[in-house]
């Protein structure tokens, strides 16, 4: 297929170059030129990319990052024709998301809502797994890409259900870490061993994916960026907004976006979340 990917960050980078080296006709755009994707050509902006595109696939920061390369001066809305696909693999907001397709259905186009989970490594694996908003022949027409991308592919219900369900699922995470880094803290303060307190978890009931993925960064306090703090601060502000639109109380999300804003007011935004165990740890007095 002929695809147009915009934004080569940590992730839209190398789910371009899972779709090039799947054998699609693919042409890329950053935003700050310079970065590339072998197998594939380079765009001067998302309108020159998406001339003679039959998809669009755009994964950058946020929702305003979404609304430039789509409507932008230069953006994908001019080169629009009847039948294409327009893939949003952003994390932004599910209204603003929502707005954006009805936008794109008014020039004959479709869209979806294509969020996704597995982080950095998934990305570079092709093992992502994508949960989707929109129409479910749609979804059928670019199934190859996403299965070019990642290993499954949820359909979440109309336009703006994957977002909002990615929304939830990050909250999960929020909370499961800070569960996580809040008992290492207390535990390490009254003396436990955080070897033996390790082993404790990985075998109860408490176990837990997003534990076990983060474990062994935390045992060599490797907080380089596989999701970076600063992009799920950006979530928990859309999950708070979201809660404020639709009369929902987010307590726990609450206090937890305390310690993000308390993470980025020390300079740890570009360091992957993980490393607000060193906020919790700092509060307690642990070095
Ligand atoms: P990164 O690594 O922070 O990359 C963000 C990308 O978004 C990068 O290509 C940026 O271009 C681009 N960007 C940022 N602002 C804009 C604007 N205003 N216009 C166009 N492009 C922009 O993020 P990830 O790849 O980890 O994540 C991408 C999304 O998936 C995000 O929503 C996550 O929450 C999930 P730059 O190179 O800075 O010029």
């Amino acid at each position: 297929m002929r695809i147009a990917f915009l934004g080569l960050g940590i992730m839209g980078r190398p789910m371009a170059a899972k779709l090039a080296s799947s054998g699609h006709d693919v042409t890329v755009w950053n935003r700050t030129a310079g970065k590339i994707v072998e197998g594939a050509r380079s765009a001067a902006t998302p309108r020159v990319a998406a001339e003679g595109a039959e998809v669009v696939w755009v994964c950058v920061s946020d929702t305003a990052a979404v609304e430039q390369t789509l409507f932008g001066t230069d953006g994908v809305e001019h080169s629009l024709k009847s039948g294409m696909v327009v893939v949003d693999s952003s994390t932004i907001s599910p209204t603003a998301s929502r707005k954006f397709a009805e936008r794109i259905r008014t020039r004959g186009a479709d869209f979806l809502d294509a969020p996704i989970t597995g982080s950095k490594i998934g990305a570079e694996n092709g093992t992502l797994i994508f949960m989707v908003g929109g129409a479910a022949e749609t979804i059928e027409r670019v199934r190859p890409l996403f299965m070019s991308m990642g290993k499954q592919v949820i359909h979440m219900g109309k336009n703006g259900d994957g977002e909002a369900a990615k929304l939830g699922m990050n909250m999960m995470i929020v909370l499961i870490y800070e569960g996580f880094a809040e008992a290492l803290t207390l535990t390490t303060k009254l003396g436990v061993d955080q070897k033996a307190f390790f082993t404790l978890i990985q075998s109860s009931m408490v176990r837990s994916g997003v534990v076990d993925y983060k474990m062994p960064f935390v045992e060599k306090n490797d907080f380089s960026p596989n999701f970076p703090l600063r992009l799920m601060h950006k979530d928990i502000r859309l999950m708070m907004e979201a809660a404020a639109e639709s009369g929902v109380e987010l307590p726990a999300l609450t206090t937890a976006n305390q310690i993000y804003d308390e993470a980025t007011a020390a300079g740890m935004k570009d360091l992957d979340y993980a490393a607000t165990l060193q906020i919790v740890k700092k509060r307690a007095g642990i070095k």
